[in-house]
């Protein structure tokens, strides 16, 4: 009985000394210089603020430089992070290297997986609704060639791709999917793998589609992110295909998208599905805070919403999505 109180006693003291130990979360983002990512660490600063937590933003563009910062928040004494990994195939690495330092993960954005490429459920996860922001992509860009009056079969789809990414993959194949639904024919499909998932990338494989397909008279293009359609449209514009006979709808809805939108001419930018930076960056580092403060476990998978969002109502988006 005695030995039971006394053991009791020491661990409310723990809990007590741990309680009081000052939280500290790490932030991991494959790609800093972005404007969604930078977007996920304003909110998640936000949240430090509003929480009394220590935010670290590690940039981490390698697997190398990811490892090296995942033991760096170890020594910094941190108690979790959150990870947008540079290669989702290296979730059993991640999951290794946070147990054995004692940190909480949560992955955002991409979803990380095992060898076999099947998510690793021991890491709570927030991402987008793929699929389902790939067809209100093509539900969009449908609608505007219908607007316009261009005959489909004049039409190619540059489907700016990143296959390796499984959230990339479905994206752009939601996009397809809807555009064929749409009665847009499959042949005219076009795809542009791209070597990263940056405008630069984007632009160089639009470019070789464009160059081996210039029996179209009109353009369309869709992609994982803003930056992706981005590269599209500054390729065809190169080549001169301008607003009028190009429509690309990006996701992200951040930034690069903003610019774009408020150009004082239209480009072939013509739109963006906007997804919710603040809840991926705010809501995450959230629920990892409450998950280190022993305040609650977060969800095992949330996936989030967007919006089209075009020059016609982007202050109205905006103000829906919160941002
Ligand atoms: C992926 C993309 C980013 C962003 C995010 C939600 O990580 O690479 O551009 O779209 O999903």
């Amino acid at each position: 009985m005695k030995r039971t109180l006394l053991a009791t006693a020491t661990l409310c003291l723990m809990a007590a000394a741990h309680a009081a130990e000052p939280v500290k979360i790490g932030f991991l983002v494959k790609q800093a210089e972005e404007p969604w990512f930078q977007d996920e660490w304003r909110y998640a600063e936000q949240a430090a603020k509003d929480k009394g937590f220590t935010l670290v933003k590690i940039g981490v563009p390698n697997g190398e430089k990811m490892m090296a910062a995942i033991d760096n928040l170890a020594a910094q004494k941190a108690q979790g992070f959150v990870i947008c990994a540079p290669d989702v195939k290296l979730g059993k690495a991640v999951e290794r290297s946070a147990a054995r330092n004692n940190l909480k993960v949560i992955s955002v954005d991409d979803r990380l997986v095992d060898g076999s490429g099947k998510p690793i459920a021991s890491i709570p996860h927030m991402g987008i609704s793929g699929y389902a922001i790939g067809k209100q992509v093509g539900e969009g860009i449908a609608a505007e060639i219908k607007a316009r009056k261009w005959n489909m079969a004049d039409v190619g789809a540059i489907r700016v791709a990143y296959d390796q990414l499984p959230t990339a993959k479905e994206r752009t194949m939601g996009a397809v999917d809807a555009l064929k639904a749409a009665g847009f024919p499959a042949a005219n499909v076009i795809d542009a793998p791209q070597a990263k998932t940056d405008t630069e990338n984007a632009f160089n494989a639009a470019n070789i589609a464009l160059t081996k397909n210039a029996r179209f008279k009109h353009w369309v293009a869709v992609g994982l992110n803003d930056e992706a359609v981005l590269g599209a449209v500054r390729a065809a514009e190169g080549r001169g295909i301008k607003a009028d006979n190009m429509v690309g709808v990006g996701i992200g809805g951040a930034k690069a998208a903003e610019n774009e939108l408020n150009k004082p001419a239209p480009t072939g930018f013509f739109g963006s599905v906007m997804i919710s930076a603040k809840e991926h960056g705010y809501q995450t580092s959230v629920n990892l805070y409450n998950w280190i403060t022993g305040k609650g476990v977060p969800p095992a998978e949330v996936l989030t919403k967007g919006m089209l969002m075009t020059r016609a109502n982007q202050a109205d988006v905006r103000k829906q999505m919160g941002q």
